[in-house]
């Protein structure tokens, strides 16, 4: 069996984010997702959620492609975190392109994979601000 995790935010869940789940669990058999809590949300990303990590959490194990979802709650936690889950491949988004090589040495494929273009959380929050 063939273990892939990603990791992110993935609030006010749109396609983006979909398209990056479903390739990832194209490359493999079983999908880990690494959420962020909202803590380290907030003081390593500064990002400040529209949705809990509960509510987070609960939209993406609705999601076919989804197996597991476990917290992140620090940027060191992933070299644990593919030994403790036996990973094969770790894939996020082009926009990170480089940052997460050093997986390699634990043996790990680390795959970028492009972003959907057009978009993101950001835009749908602008978007939606400036028709009220
Ligand atoms: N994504 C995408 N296309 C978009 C938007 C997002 O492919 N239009 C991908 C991102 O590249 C990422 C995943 O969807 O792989 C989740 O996006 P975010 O929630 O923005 O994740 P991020 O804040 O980048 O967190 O330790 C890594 C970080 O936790 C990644």
């Amino acid at each position: 069996m063939k273990t892939v995790i990603t990791y992110g935010t993935f609030d006010l869940l749109h396609y983006g984010h979909i398209n990056l789940l479903r390739r990832a669990k194209e490359l493999g058999d079983y999908l880990i997702v690494a959420l962020s809590t909202d803590e380290f949300n907030w003081n390593e990303k500064q990002k400040k959620c529209y949705f809990t990590y509960k509510q987070r959490k609960q939209l993406l194990e609705a999601i076919r492609y989804v197996d597991l979802v476990i917290p992140e709650k620090s940027w060191e936690q992933k070299v644990s975190d593919v030994r403790e889950f036996n990973v094969d491949t770790f894939v996020i988004g082009d926009d990170w392109k480089g940052k997460f090589d050093f997986l390699q040495n634990e043996g790990v494929e680390v795959v970028y994979l492009s972003r959907t273009p057009d978009i993101s959380t950001t835009q749908i929050k602008k978007d939606l601000y400036n028709i009220n």
